[in-house]
């Protein structure tokens, strides 16, 4: 298992720093290292899948509580009404880089139209 494999278990666990967001019994919300928006933030699901095409196929209810996260998210850094954006990065066309999966909230200002 490569360390990006791991990263992510390691946040949750408290063995790598992060500012965390939010979390709760099968989600955790922590801020991304590398911002690319006012507010970017990273939803996973503590159980690791390689990507949401794998969580989608083994739990969608485990994705519906990602998707529900990145809701309270978007409540708790007041972007509920202004709107965000959700992105799953998945494989490599997509540019993943962690293989533990997340989605990106993405907001706090207006974002660019993108795949133009
Ligand atoms: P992706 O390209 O979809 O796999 O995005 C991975 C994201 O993870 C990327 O936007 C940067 C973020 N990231 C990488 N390492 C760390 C870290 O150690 N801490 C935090 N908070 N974010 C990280």
């Amino acid at each position: 298992m490569s360390e990006d494999e791991t990263l992510f278990e390691r946040i949750i666990a408290g063995e790598i720093p992060a500012d965390v967001v939010y979390q709760d019994d099968t989600t955790f919300a922590f801020r991304d290292i590398r911002p690319q928006a006012r507010v970017h933030v990273l939803v996973v699901p503590r159980k690791r899948y390689r990507n949401v095409a794998e969580l989608a196929a083994a739990d969608p209810r485990l994705l519906g509580d990602v998707v529900a996260t990145a809701r309270k998210v978007a409540e708790l850094e007041g972007i509920l009404e202004s709107g965000y954006r959700l992105v799953f990065n998945t494989d490599r066309d997509a540019g993943q880089t962690v293989f533990h999966v997340h989605a990106h909230v993405l907001g706090g200002e207006p974002l660019g139209l993108f795949g133009a």
